[in-house]
């Protein structure tokens, strides 16, 4: 399963309470206050992880709490701060605000005095409205996560309380105020991973795929605005009849290895994922090579993105039989179908103009989409 949009609840940690106490030993039954500070509640931050490509975890997780701080102790003692808790996603996460308020609202400090349990409850989804994906997705985004390592913090943990000790002076020697934790931030959030294209031309070098690209382009295919990688996937505009058009990428650099990181091989397969459909491009003549034919050629891409992911193995695939227009191309067209029954193959010429309308007529239907 690939996810690639999620709805996410979060709940940042409580900040502890401070602790209304006062010094008492054997010596001195009337000490002044000694209550300490509570600690700062769990932010929860989205950090970019290399290794991360998709959204699943959120899938099976959708709710998440940091934790809260610990209330401060006699002593002067502090409590301890509640833990960061990172949330990992993948480079191009697009984040937008699903709760019309980030700021929940604060449930009243029960009378909870010196050092006993902190009874105050906070209970998940109050506070705040939910706002529909549909009109989450038409907002601004809150950030837009493009690059390895950056981060943002979603869920600002609560402050910390202070204890009464903070609160002696002159005229109160014995003060029994303190202040309690603050409420962590609680909210949801929309995740997106930001597409390359509708789909996706996955191929040997000189199978056809850049001239492909550009037959089928209304305009010369331009570099994606892609910015968290390095390789340069050229993202080409295909207009359909009836006025609805779809984005085709050729990204560079998958090789035979790619799923062990040879080459570019996980920027590659990391991207491609990112595309709706797959397109394996064929050279139908084995033209690269003396032991290249097309049912190996085909074989070997689709181990590869197995041995990777089987999710990406899972995603819907055709085979694009490039080169038609060569003699040894017809036997081996008949040969690859038999090998792939249940794969639509889909014959054609890149460089000649053979079976490119039919193969549009495919593509309008399994990608086209009207223009906003
Ligand atoms: N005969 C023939 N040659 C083609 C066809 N499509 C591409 N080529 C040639 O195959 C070579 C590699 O094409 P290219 O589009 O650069 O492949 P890419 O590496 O997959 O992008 C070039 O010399 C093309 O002219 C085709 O349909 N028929
Ligand atoms: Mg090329």
């Amino acid at each position: 399963m690939f996810v690639d949009h999620i709805k996410v609840q979060l709940k940042a940690g409580n900040g502890g309470n401070g602790s209304a106490s006062f010094r008492r030993t054997k010596t001195d039954a009337k000490g002044g206050p000694d209550g300490g500070d509570g600690g700062k509640g769990g932010d929860i931050v989205l950090q970019v992880d290399q290794h991360t490509d998709n959204l699943k975890a959120f899938f099976y997780q959708p709710l998440y709490k940091a934790d809260e701080g610990k209330c401060g102790t006699s002593n002067r003692k502090t409590g301890k701060s509640g833990k960061t808790l990172v949330m990992k996603v993948p480079a191009g996460t697009i984040v937008y605000r699903g709760s019309n308020a980030v700021e929940i609202v604060p449930i009243e400090a029960p009378d909870w005095g010196g050092e006993g349990p902190d009874e105050r409850k906070v209970k998940m989804s109050s506070g705040y409205e939910e706002i529909s994906e549909e009109e989450a997705l038409a907002g601004e985004p809150l950030a837009d996560l493009t690059e390895v390592g950056q981060k943002v913090v979603l869920c600002k943990g609560g402050d910390a309380g202070k204890g009464n000790v903070n609160f002696k002076s002159a005229t109160n020697q014995a003060p029994k105020e303190t202040i309690p934790g603050g409420i962590g931030e609680e909210a949801v959030f929309y995740l997106e991973l930001r597409k390359i294209a509708d789909a996706g031309l996955v191929g040997f070098p000189n199978a056809g795929k850049s001239t492909l690209l550009r037959a089928l382009s209304a305009a010369t295919p331009k570099v994606a605005a892609y910015p968290f990688t390095t390789l340069k996937p050229m993202v080409g505009v295909v207009d359909f009849k009836g006025f609805s058009r779809g984005t085709i990428a050729d990204i560079p650099g998958l090789i035979e290895g790619a799923h062990k990181n040879v080459g570019l091989g996980h920027e590659f397969l990391r991207h491609i994922m990112r595309c709706r459909l797959l397109m394996f491009v064929a050279d139908m003549a084995g033209t690269d090579g003396d032991d290249r034919h097309p049912i190996i050629d085909i074989q070997m891409l689709r181990k590869e993105i197995k041995l990777y992911n089987e999710d990406l193995a899972a995603q819907p695939w055709i085979i694009i039989a490039n080169k038609m227009d060569l003699p040894e191309s017809q036997a081996n067209l008949e040969a690859l179908q038999q090998r792939f029954p249940k794969i639509e193959v889909i014959p054609i010429s890149g460089s000649e103009d053979i079976g490119l309308d039919a193969l549009k007529t495919r593509l309008r239907e399994l990608i086209g989409q009207r223009p906003e």
